[in-house]
């Protein structure tokens, strides 16, 4: 299963889970707080050191960058 780890007031990770939702492709969503600063957690870190969101895996690729991920 696809993963997408966003926030769901990031604009950053609407664009990726509206690309998804055009393209039809099929993804669980993991909703990560940055209010708290879970992206900054060692838990998060370990998915993206930069520590940003959106994540999207299709294993096995992980696209940390907006442009990469929506090119890809
Ligand atoms: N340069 C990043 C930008 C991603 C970004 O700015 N994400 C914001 C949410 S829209 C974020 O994670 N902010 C929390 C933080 O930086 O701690 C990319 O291209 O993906």
């Amino acid at each position: 299963m696809n993963t997408l780890y966003g926030n769901k007031f990031s604009g950053n990770s609407y664009k990726v889970r509206l690309t998804c939702e055009l393209l039809n492709i099929k993804y669980q969503w993991v909703e990560i707080n940055i209010l708290t600063q879970e992206n900054r957690q060692p838990e998060f870190l370990r998915i993206n050191s930069l520590g940003q969101v959106p994540v999207l895996q299709i294993e096995p690729v992980t696209c940390q960058l907006i442009a990469n991920l929506l090119y890809y």
